[in-house]
């Protein structure tokens, strides 16, 4: 009766280490992909005040969309902003600024 008691004790306790073990290699995994997501990618909006015509942002958007990383770029002529979304393992708010600034249109980044 006591050997008996004792073997149940042993394989209930086995397979709830077996069944945390396993929920813990679940959960690695999908926090490790959230991580993955969150890291890759970035939203910026850049303040581009010498925008001045509806030529500026069609400039501004390609030079944007020729950054490495880039994903999307959206300019607005009368906010005078961009807002670019972007891999940010890939590239980083610098060089967004770099490449508008190169084409002509210096910018910095609105918090
Ligand atoms: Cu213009």
């Amino acid at each position: 009766m006591h050997k008996t008691m004792n073997k149940v004790i042993k394989n209930t306790l086995q397979n709830i280490l077996k069944n945390t073990m396993k929920i813990s290699l679940a959960l690695t995994v999908i926090l490790g992909f959230n991580h993955a997501a969150v890291a890759a990618e970035k939203t910026a909006t850049l303040d581009i005040p010498s925008m001045n015509c509806a030529m500026c942002p069609i400039t501004i958007k390609k030079s944007l969309e020729k950054v490495d990383g880039v994903t999307n770029v959206e300019v607005s002529l009368d906010e005078k902003s961009a807002i670019i979304t972007f891999n940010d393992e890939k590239t980083q708010v610098d060089a967004l600024i770099k490449a508008t600034t190169e084409a002509g249109y210096p910018s910095s980044e609105t918090p």
